[in-house]
């Protein structure tokens, strides 16, 4: 769980701005984090399934970009690690010493470390509840990986998708710091392409990223106290080519205030609420924002249709 207090804050701060924001972070609690997982199974949505057939079809590759250090132990950092259906494919090629689970959601994370203690019961697994957008202290834990081993940030979904450009820059260098000069990062990122497809990906017609959506002023309401009138908003996302992003927002559909404890906000008719960014990146526009954070791009991975990219950058 985040703790209430800077979900409150976060809230209030974002409806205050002049173009009224959310951090996409809050779109998962146990209702968005099912919704989440209902578009990843759509057939629109190609992200998921375009990044797990890239690490099927390339895993031992993978496995061995990550432990090419030689004989010192890996330890495996995962960030955002939710269900961790990924990072057992390369949990098992690369058979790391220790595996260091990072995720906001204290119950996904408890439950992917119980499953993977039972599938893989010599494994050193250290989950740590925390917010990986912000620097963290990764316990080194017993055995092989107290100081000596290779570490190698893991990080799927092209969640850093939701950073601006100077944002994911300021996270690759904060991460560059964290895994040390012979490390590694693997980091999942979703690739520039035909705005229809990106379109229909963020507008499914059955309605669910919508759900996922607007599931965020539901939560404000629950949460909060606030009292959001849901049929009064409608779900928008459209690719901003320009910015080379897909924008997902909440479009008051008339005037109208809405209450949350003390705090009370105006809306325009047409005004909107900018729930997320999602960037899409060319292969060539990644590697530069990764080298101007000290990370060179040695490998890159895509899947077959070429929708969607895994890079392997080392500390440079
Ligand atoms: C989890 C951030 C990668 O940007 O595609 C899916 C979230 N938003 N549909 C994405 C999302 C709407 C997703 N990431």
């Amino acid at each position: 769980m985040v703790p209430a207090d800077s979900f409150r804050e976060d809230v209030i701060a974002g409806l205050s701005l002049p173009q009224k924001a959310l951090p996409p972070k809050y779109f998962y609690d146990a209702k968005g984090s099912r919704l989440f997982e209902a578009i990843c199974r759509l057939k629109e949505y190609y992200p998921t399934r375009s990044e797990l057939a890239l690490m099927r079809a390339c895993i031992g590759d993978i496995a061995r970009f990550a432990g090419a250090a030689g004989s010192a132990a890996v330890t495996l950092i995962e960030y955002g690690s939710g269900e961790s259906m990924k990072s057992r494919l390369l949990i098992e090629a690369l058979r790391p010493a220790a595996y260091v689970p990072v995720d906001i959601s204290d119950d996904a994370l408890r439950s992917a470390a119980a499953k993977l203690r039972r599938r893989f019961p010599r494994l050193d697994i250290l989950a740590v509840h925390g917010d990986f957008s912000r620097p963290l202290k990764i316990p080194m834990g017993a055995g092989a990986s107290a100081s000596s081993g290779r570490r190698v940030v893991y990080f799927p979904g092209s969640t850093i998708g939701n950073l601006t450009p100077e944002e994911a820059h300021a996270f690759l260098r904060m991460t560059r710091g964290q895994v040390g000069p012979s490390g590694a990062m693997l980091v999942g990122v979703d690739l520039t392409k035909d705005a229809n497809v990106l379109h229909a990906a963020y507008n499914d017609a059955r309605g669910i990223t919508a759900a996922f959506n607007m599931n965020l002023l539901a939560r404000i309401n629950r949460e909060l106290g606030g009292d959001f009138r849901l049929q009064c908003f409608r779900h928008y996302a459209f690719y901003n080519a320009p910015m080379g992003r897909i924008e997902m927002h909440l479009v008051s559909l008339v005037p109208q205030s809405v209450n949350i404890g003390d705090y009370r906000f105006a809306f325009g008719k047409g005004e909107s609420i900018h729930t997320e960014n999602s960037y899409k990146y060319s292969i060539d526009g990644f590697r530069a924002l990764a080298a101007s954070a000290g990370f060179r791009g040695e490998k890159v991975w895509l899947d077959g249709k070429a929708l969607f990219s895994l890079h392997g950058l080392v500390a440079d």
